[in-house]
């Protein structure tokens, strides 16, 4: 096992030097994607029965041509995920991630996920990089959409499903998400390089590092001196760039990472 490879079980098997680095942190960024809601029940992209690029080729549904295309088959994959989110409660990795902020001196938390289970599980100030899920707007006049329902009722997976239309011009609603060859949302995408930038730990969790530009905060935050830690069951790209890689289950490795920064904290002396 090469020398910055834990396997996280417990609190004691979280590496001494890495409950160090957390409690000496000035400013630490907590890095999100799908694997931190797996064990919600919400799929990932990549891994696993069931993922939904698995099912539907993400390049079909998540982009605007494939929206202008075939609306109702775009919208109904959509409401079939904010069905499946509504329905799903934030698992001990949210609640790990939502206490840290209260251990360490500054936290800032930016997720590629579109759930709002980090907000659920009592995290106040997220930066969600491609959009969310409950947010809707008007595809051509961008005037926002109240969903009627928080959490719809679940529609077969690949339903068609009508969008409803703007009350001001009477274009099609669209989810208020990033779709591939989309922008980032230009204040976000900002704030997250800054805080990159400017952390001196960043905890990347559940995420497969592939997407553009999201994957490349780790590494810009590598590149100034921060300390990188990793939680995932799987290795990924980012294995050779980081300091700590905890594998395991984010619900698993969370609770322990917290659990032994807290008795650090509470060790005399
Ligand atoms: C853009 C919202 C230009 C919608 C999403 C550079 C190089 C190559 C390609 C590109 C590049 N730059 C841009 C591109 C193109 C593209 C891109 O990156 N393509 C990839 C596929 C190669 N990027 C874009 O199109 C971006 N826009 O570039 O615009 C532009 C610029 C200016 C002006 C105009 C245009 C936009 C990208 C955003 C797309 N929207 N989501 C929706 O959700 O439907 S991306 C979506 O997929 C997610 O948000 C997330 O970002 C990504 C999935 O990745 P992960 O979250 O990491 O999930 P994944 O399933 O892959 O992995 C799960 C991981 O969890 C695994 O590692 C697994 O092991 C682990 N895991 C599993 N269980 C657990 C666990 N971990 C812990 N605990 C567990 N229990
Ligand atoms: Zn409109």
């Amino acid at each position: 096992m090469s020398d910055n490879l834990f396997s996280i079980r417990s609190a004691t098997d979280v590496p001494a030097a890495l409950t160090h680095v957390l409690a000496g942190a000035r400013h630490v960024v907590v890095f999100t994607g799908a694997g931190i809601s797996a064990e919600s029940g919400i799929p990932t992209f990549r891994d696993g029965k069931g993922s939904l690029w698995k099912q539907f080729d993400a390049k079909t549904l998540a982009t605007p041509e494939a929206f202008r295309e075939n609306p109702a088959m775009v919208w109904g994959w959509y409401e079939y995920r904010r069905a499946a989110i509504g329905q799903a409660q934030p698992n001990g990795a949210h609640l790990a991630v939502a206490q840290l902020a209260r251990h360490v001196a500054k936290l800032d938390l930016i997720t590629q996920n579109v759930d709002d289970l980090h907000e659920r599980a009592g995290s106040p100030d997220v930066t969600h990089l491609h959009g969310r899920l409950d947010r809707a707007r008007c595809q051509d006049c961008g005037l926002g959409w109240e969903h009627a329902c928080t959490t719809p009722d679940m529609p077969r997976d690949d339903a068609p499903v009508p969008p409803p239309r703007c009350t001001r011009c009477g274009g099609p609603i669209r989810p208020g998400v990033v779709w591939f060859g989309e922008a980032l949302p230009q204040h976000d995408w900002l704030r997250a390089m800054q805080a990159a930038e400017q952390c001196d730990v960043l905890i990347s969790i559940g995420t497969s590092s592939m997407v553009y530009p999201a994957a490349e905060l780790p590494h810009r935050a590598r590149t100034q001196g921060a300390r990188v830690i990793q939680v995932n069951p799987a290795p990924t790209p980012m294995d050779a760039v980081c300091d700590f890689n905890l594998r395991g289950d984010a619900g698993v490795v969370m609770p322990a990472v917290l659990a032994a920064l807290q008795a650090r904290q509470r060790a005399p002396g």
